[in-house]
């Protein structure tokens, strides 16, 4: 009997011991293996992978799988703008925006707010305003729809295609332009009044290689960091086709700005082609990004071409039929290779120390941690509250989950985190790898975070790997 029960206990442990050894032969084999999707590998990178979504699309069945399965920020095709949020004066309607928010929060996406003021998509009241009333009602509009997301948006278009094509490296001529030259600045400053955790980009298109209209954006980013305006990000829209192709100066122009102190993204890319030679360009704009520290992350302008603004020059990354395409695989293997330029954990930009009400000190903890993993925070803080980016870097084994433990002081309550799922919102909180982020390569790093009110302090971050 004891013997027996002897027996079946040294089977038992032997069982276990394969077990195990099995699973660090899986756990070798798995981390081994580049990232198997765009919004993994670009996490790898410390990079988001978004696109564009359109609210009407999310219960097409085929549309959604590739949605939550590819990307991690989301950017609303048109149910932010302002036709869509403010249909009549002060009027708010956000029920299509609230969809695709819901959508991200449920699969731990982020969102980037497009566009609080733009010459186009306005309600047909807008029309009927000029002078102060324009821009009184520009200003509530910014801090109305800002406020009502507040803590729910990576980073805003504030503003939105306001300088003209061509050589003149003018303003574009528009209503809101009219308003007084200021107009751009007073747009930035409302948004950031009204959330302060979110970053803040002047976003255009044509201006994504050195030019005259690249140009006057470049001076006027110099001109806000000078005087104090808050802006974070310049986005680059990045729509080619063979009359506008990718610019052999392309990574050059987003180093540029990106030396002016503020992060550049890519906001809204498409490129018109099919096969190798479409492939080529999309790898030549990923990799543009990978090699510029700043350039946080990449989003493509709809999934299939069939939801393309212009679906018959076939510019994305699925077929219609929800298909990968080679522009596909280019691109995931861009973002799997290569030694990319790390973007920097402690961006001083978001809130940015231009902001007079936010003294934003970036503190970075290394933390030895145990387990295979470190973990190091560097916070944003500002009047009454902050936002917390966590870099997760992998030890010598790789990881194949991960979590973080930090204790927040008293008045520390988190409204929003992404890129992980966390077990309390004060005090005492574990953050826990989410599906596409638990595996690390060694010595590769992927980024979480978290928004949260009061005064972050010290914060002292635990990692364990499994
Ligand atoms: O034009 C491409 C993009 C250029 N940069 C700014 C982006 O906001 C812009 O997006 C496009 C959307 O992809 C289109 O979907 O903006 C267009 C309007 O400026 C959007 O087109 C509009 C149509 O003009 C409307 O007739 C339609 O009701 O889409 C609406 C919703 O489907």
């Amino acid at each position: 009997m004891d013997r027996n029960r002897r027996r079946s206990r040294a089977a038992i442990t032997v069982a276990a011991v394969g077990a195990l050894v099995t699973g660090v032969v899986v756990s070798l084999a798995t981390t081994a293996n580049a990232a198997t999707t765009l919004g993994a590998s670009a996490a790898e990178k410390g990079r988001y992978f978004g696109t564009a979504v359109a609210a009407y699309k999310l219960s097409d069945s085929t549309y959604s799988t590739i949605l939550n399965r590819e990307f991690n920020m989301v950017t609303p095709e048109n149910e932010m703008k302002w036709d869509a949020t403010e249909p009549s004066q002060n009027s708010f309607s956000y029920g299509s925006a609230d969809q695709i928010v819901a959508r991200a929060q449920q699969q731990g996406m982020r969102v980037r707010g497009h566009a609080l003021a733009w010459h186009s998509q306005q309600p047909g009241w807008v029309n009927n305003l000029s002078g102060t009333a324009l821009r009184n009602a520009m200003l509530n509009h910014v801090t109305q729809v800002a406020t009502y997301y507040k803590g729910k948006i990576y980073a805003w278009d504030v503003v939105n295609e306001a300088f003209a094509d061509g050589s003149t490296g003018a303003r574009r001529d528009s209503n809101l332009q009219r308003t007084g030259n200021d107009w751009i600045e007073a747009a930035f400053r409302a948004a950031r009044a009204a959330d302060p955790g979110a970053k803040l980009c002047y976003n255009d298109y044509n201006t994504d290689g050195q030019n005259a209209k690249s140009n006057a954006v470049y001076a006027m980013v110099q001109d806000f960091k000078s005087r104090g305006v808050p802006i974070d990000c310049v986005g680059f829209q990045s729509h080619f086709n063979p009359q506008s192709p990718v610019p052999s100066d392309y990574q050059a122009n987003l180093q540029r700005f990106a030396n002016l102190g503020v992060d550049v993204q890519i906001t809204e890319l498409d490129i018109e082609g099919s096969g190798t030679a479409q492939a080529n360009n999309f790898r030549t704009v990923t990799q543009a990004c990978l090699n510029v520290s700043r350039c946080t992350g990449i989003t493509v302008w709809g999934i299939r071409d069939s939801d393309s603004w212009r679906a018959s020059g076939t510019p994305l990354l699925f077929d219609g039929n929800g298909t990968k395409k080679a522009a596909y695989d280019a691109v995931l293997q861009a973002l799997n290779g290569g030694n990319p330029t790390s973007p920097s954990p402690s961006n001083p930009s978001s809130p940015s120390p231009s902001n007079p009400s936010s003294p934003s000190p970036s503190q970075s903890n290394p933390n030895p941690g145990t387990g295979g993993c470190t973990a190091t925070v560097s916070i944003n803080q500002w009047q009454g509250g902050f936002v917390a980016t966590v870099r997760v870097t992998a030890g010598s084994s790789g990881t194949n989950s991960w979590s973080v433990r930090l204790t927040l002081p008293s008045g520390a309550t988190i409204s929003n985190a992404w890129n992980a799922d966390r077990s309390a919102s004060s005090g005492a909180v574990t953050f826990t790898n989410v599906s596409y982020n638990g595996k690390i390569n060694a010595g590769q790093f992927t980024e979480f975070g978290f928004q949260s009110s009061g005064t972050a302090g010290t914060l002292t971050p635990t990692c364990t790997a499994a």
